[in-house]
Formats: C-alpha cells, structure tokens, sequence
C-alpha cells in the first residue's frame, strides 16, 4: 500500500518542528539579540524554518530508514551549531564566524575556560533527539515510501517560499540587508542562525580563491603605478606636528553644504565656521564610501586605499594584512584607540580592527548608555565625547585615534530639549530633520574642544574633522534643490559629495588659518597626516597624496568611477565643465581620466581580493626608493 506524504513526511516534520523551537528557545535565551517591536519578534521566531525545511528536506531524496537516520544526524549536526555559538556567545558576546573559528589567538583565550563555559543546562539541548530515536525506534518501516518527484517539487517550492517571505519582511524592517549591514546581530535576527552561518561561508570561500590566485608579482605593478603618481609632500609643513596626539572626528553623516550655511538666519554648523577660522579647512574635499559607509570611510582614512565596489571591505576582507595608520605610528611609538558607541561587531569591527593592529577598541561596552542618554542609534553625541574625554585623559602619549560620533544618522531623531534650530520645511522628512541633528552635533563638538583644552589635552595634539559619507541620499533632489535654490543635477549631486575637512593644530593653524581649494578626497588624509606628523609614507602603498603638495594632482576618484579634477567632473559617462555645471563640448577632453579612474580603482580592488600587501617588503621597497 502506497503511504500519504503527509505519513512519509510525519517523521520529517516533527524533526524540524523540535529543531525550530529549539532554536528560538536558544535565541532568547542565550543571545542577547535587541527587539524593538514585534514585527522584529516575529521575524527572528520564523526564521530558522526556511533552512530548516531545506535541510532536513534533503532527507526526502532517500528511503524511510535512511531518511529518518539522516535527520537524526542532522538534528545532532545543528544542535552542536547551536551549542558551539551558545558557548562562544558566552564569552564574547558576538556569534562565531570562519575567521574567528581559524584564528588562534581568539580560540586561545576560549581555550582555558571553555569548561566553565559549558552550563548543566545545556544538556536540554539533546531533548529533540532524544525523542527523534525513541521514534525513530518505535515506527515500523515501510521499504517502498520514498518521495515522489512531485511531492519532492511542491515541498522545496513551499521552503522557497518561506524563504522568501521571511526576506521580504526582513528587507522592509531592515533595507538592504545582506549588501550593506553587515552586523551579525541583525543578520541571525532577519536570517536565521543557519542561514548566517552560510551567508558567512560564501563570502569567505569566495575571499580564499582570489586570495589564492595571487601572487607578489601583481604587487610589483601596483607599486610602479602608486610611485609614478606620488607627488613630494610640502617640506615647509613636515612635521609641524611631530610627536602630538592625533584625534580624528568623524562626523557623521555630514555634508559640506551645512557648513558656512544658515537657515531661517541661523547657522547650522555655528561652531565648525568658527574653528574653520582657526584651521586649515579644505572646500574640495570628498568621501569616496561605497556601501560599507562609516566603515569605509575608516578604511580609506586608515589605509589610503579606496573601499570596495560591493559590500564592505570591513567585512569581507577582515582576515587580510594591512600597513594601517595604528602599524605605522606604532613605529613611532604611538596608541592607537578607536571610540565608537555601538555594538563591537556593527561593521564587523571588533575583528577588522585586529587586522588594522588597533591597541583598544571603547565599543559600547565602555560607556554608560541609558534610555535618558541615547536617541536613534544610541548614545547622544553630547554624552559620547563627555564620556569618550574621560577614557581619552588615560590613555598612554602620544595616541592616535577615532572617535566615531553617532546621533547625525539617518533617520535623524533628536529629543525636543536638544533641538538648537528648527527643522526644514520641504516634502523631505528626511532633509528637514537633518538640520536640527547636523546643529546638535557642532554643539556636542564645542563641548568635546573645551573639555580637551581643560583636560590639557588640546594644545598637544592635532585635530582632524571629516565627514564620513553624505548624509542626504539623491532620494531628497528635489527638496535639496529647494533648499540649495538650484536644479540638483548629476553634475551638482556629486558636488553634494563632499563633505568637510578641517585640520586643526593648535599653535599653529590659529596664527595662520587658511582655506584650501585644494581638490582632494578622503584617501589623501593619511599622506596628508603622516607628512605634518614628520613621518615618511613615500615607501607605502597608498592611492592618496598630501594634500599640501605644491604640486598635488587634482583628481579625486569616487567609488562610482565619477571623478572630480581641477576644472572638470565627470559621472554618468558625461564630463561637465565645473564653471558652468553644463557639458563640455568636447567630451574626449575627459577620457584619459577616465581610464585612469578605472585604473586607480582597480588595483585597489586587487591588493584588497588578492590580500597582496601580505607580499608588501619594508627592505625591498627602501631600497627601491632609493634607486629612483
Ligand atoms: C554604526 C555607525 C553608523 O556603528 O558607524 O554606520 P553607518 O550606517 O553610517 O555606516
Ligand atoms: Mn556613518
């Protein structure tokens, strides 16, 4: 007698319906993932049914005795995934990763304790299989019951199904999951466990290929092109700074049109123009993020090359070696920290930062937030550099370092006691909110300024402002138009692509403040910074070059490919005339930066893919140097 599917797949069923409770018991109870409201709950309850059914599903192309055997032992398979993330969890509060799994140090540290990191309580997890076997034992076989082809057909097309509504709902609470946030706390919430675990696999697969095609000679070629196109840096400026702090600022989010700008008769950025008066500020300057935003923008400051195309270079290739701005400085005996307010593993940072040879890392963990204390993302901004100022006043001299600020984000909340300016009017929620947050900010700036001078920090130190990507996506055109009081053209949104630079060195740049026009873009920073700290970045391999130079080249590369010279600004496949905003009459006059665009950004891509500055030389490239 032919068995019902519904009988062939009881066994089956029951496997995954143990195994998905099992799994959302173990989310809430040994994961610390943040639920904001129930749609979020409802998410991380459904998501690990879509893997789930795949997996134990692939039980379906055997006969029953097999079937049940293999899901017994997948059953097991998925329940040491659980308790291998539940054990790490423990200690480090974040979930396993390939890297992390292969990285020795990490694994070291786990080692001494990882007795006492298992609980009595863990033996529930072996509850399901327990009752699988006994099942399993109990039912009579029946040696004809496999799946048809169209019982096989309509049950993976149901997990298809599944899948993609639980990414359809995850998309709507959280766009653009899998390209641009890269947290793997929002990722076991939206995908599942599993579905993570995958996801984390492709991408280190991937990695390991190209890294394995490569070899020192593809560095060899970079090096010539990056040594053709150095410029000397200004010898007037060379260490100026030599020995003092270094504290970077990212701004987030924040555009250079808000600065020297007012609204309703009020300045947005009061401070900034002030300390502007007082520093070298560049008003050609551009970010050059891609989608990993905030981290990209570190990237390309830490080590002047460009991000990738897609995804995050924070992300994918965290497992890589760099010569970042900490190793160099270490060198010349500097600490280098990182302050930022958020979960250590958002961009995956806690381990990047490892690869950049960061000393510490203040992640949320270091500071004091509450729900009186934190709007949007998190922890005000004014609180942030209170707090961020008394870690700063112990840490070891001279120090490097990047404090990250936070309330300036998308979708720009900001309590009514905080509100310095009044909102926008335009169809563009977004853009009206913006003003109050960016004015917030330069406040919460001032205080940090003050608080450096009373702590005796400032005077010895230099002090760097940028901001990090655009905070105002071309979504909003047509009420930056009304505000700016022009069309927003292709031409004008990537003028709406730069953002500040202010460079202040107390002592120095308030005697002789100068604004520089300068065209430039974050890559050039760490040349920049390192040539007023007095060192040598010439045996680097870097895309940027300092800004000062007397004869620095006037092209700055987007991560679109758009480009931005002294007199032209090509995107879209059209060269525009800077003076006017219109096309040029002759196109062609664009082309040879056209290609060098490419170029410039493509073997930038090679040394991150082919993780070639493993084959980077300090002696070889000394001695080069010195041939030229
Ligand atoms: C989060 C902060 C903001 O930690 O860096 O990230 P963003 O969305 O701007 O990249
Ligand atoms: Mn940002």
């Amino acid at each position: 007698m032919r068995k019902s599917f519904i009988s062939k797949v009881s066994f089956l069923f029951i496997a995954t319906l143990l195994m998905w409770l099992k799994t959302y018991v173990v989310y809430k109870t040994s994961f610390n993932i943040k639920i904001e409201n129930f749609m979020q709950e409802f998410i991380l309850f459904i998501n690990p049914l879509s893997f789930l059914l795949f997996i134990f599903g692939i039980g379906l192309f055997f006969k029953e005795k097999n079937r049940n055997r293999f899901i017994i032992g997948t059953s097991i398979i998925l329940t040491f995934v659980l308790l291998a993330n539940m054990v790490f969890y423990r200690f480090y509060n974040d979930f396993l990763t390939i890297p992390v799994l292969f990285q020795t140090n990490n694994m070291g540290d786990l080692g001494s304790s990882i007795n006492s990191l298992f609980m009595p309580t863990d033996m529930l997890l072996i509850v399901d299989i327990v009752i699988l076997v006994w099942l399993y034992k109990r039912k009579p076989i029946h040696a004809s019951s496999v799946a048809t082809r169209k019982e096989r057909a309509a049950y993976f097309l149901f997990a298809i199904a599944v899948f993609f509504f639980n990414l359809g709902l995850s998309e709507t609470e959280r766009p653009q999951l899998l390209t641009r946030s890269f947290d793997r706390e929002v990722l076991v919430k939206n995908i599942s466990l599993y579905n993570y675990h995958i996801y984390d696999g492709l991408i280190q697969s991937k990695q390991s290929a190209q890294r394995a095609l490569a070899d020192s000679n593809s560095l060899t070629e970079i090096e010539n092109y990056v040594n053709a196109n150095r410029t000397d840096t200004n010898q007037k400026l060379a260490g100026i700074a030599k020995g003092r702090n270094v504290i970077l600022v990212s701004l987030e989010s924040t555009q250079n049109f808000v600065v020297n700008q007012k609204l309703n008769g009020k300045e947005i950025t009061p401070y900034l123009n002030d300390l502007i008066k007082k520093s070298y500020y560049f008003e050609n300057f551009y970010h050059q993020t891609g989608q990993g935003k905030t981290a990209d923008s570190e990237f390309i400051v830490d080590n002047s090359l460009y991000p990738l195309g897609r995804g995050a270079v924070f992300f994918t290739n965290a497992g890589n070696e760099y010569t970042a701005m900490p190793e160099i400085l270490k060198g010349h005996g500097y600490y280098s920290t990182i302050f930022h307010a958020n979960n250590k593993s958002f961009w995956n940072r806690d381990i990047m930062y490892q690869s950049l040879k960061y000393d510490k890392f203040y992640d949320v963990q270091s500071y004091n937030v509450t729900d009186e204390n934190s709007v949007g993302w998190g922890l005000k901004d004014k609180e942030f550099f209170e707090q961020t100022s008394a870690l700063m006043k112990d840490l070891p001299q001279p120090f490097y370092t990047r404090l990250i600020t936070l309330t300036n984000h998308f979708p720009f909340e900001l309590d009514e006691e905080d509100k310095m300016i009044d909102e926008y009017h335009s169809n563009s929620r977004t853009l009206n909110r913006y003003f109050p947050t960016v004015r917030y900010q330069d406040e919460a700036l001032k205080r940090f300024i003050e608080k450096l001078k009373e702590d005796g920090l400032y005077e010895n130190s230099v002090i760097v402002l940028y901001g990090d990507h655009y905070g105002i996506s071309e979504n909003h055109n047509e009420a930056m138009g009304q505000f700016l009081g022009k069309e927003i053209t292709p031409f004008e949104e990537v003028q709406l692509q730069k953002v500040p630079l202010v460079v202040h060195i107390p002592g120095v740049t308030d005697k002789q403040p100068k604004t520089i026009d300068t065209v430039g873009g974050q890559i050039d920073i760490r040349p920049t910074l390192l040539n007023l700290l007095g060192i040598h970045s010439s045996d680097q391999v870097q895309f940027g070059n300092d800004l000062f130079s007397k004869d620095k080249k006037e092209f700055t590369v987007l991560r679109d490919g758009s480009f931005i010279t002294k007199d032209k600004v090509y995107t879209d496949g059209i060269c525009y005339d800077k003076a006017t905003g219109q096309p040029v009459k002759d196109q062609a006059s664009c082309e040879p930066y056209v290609e060098k665009a490419k170029e410039e950004l493509s073997y930038s891509d090679e040394i991150i893919y082919g993780d070639l500055l493993r084959f980077y030389d300090n002696d070889r490239l000394k001695k080069n140097s010195k041939k030229q």
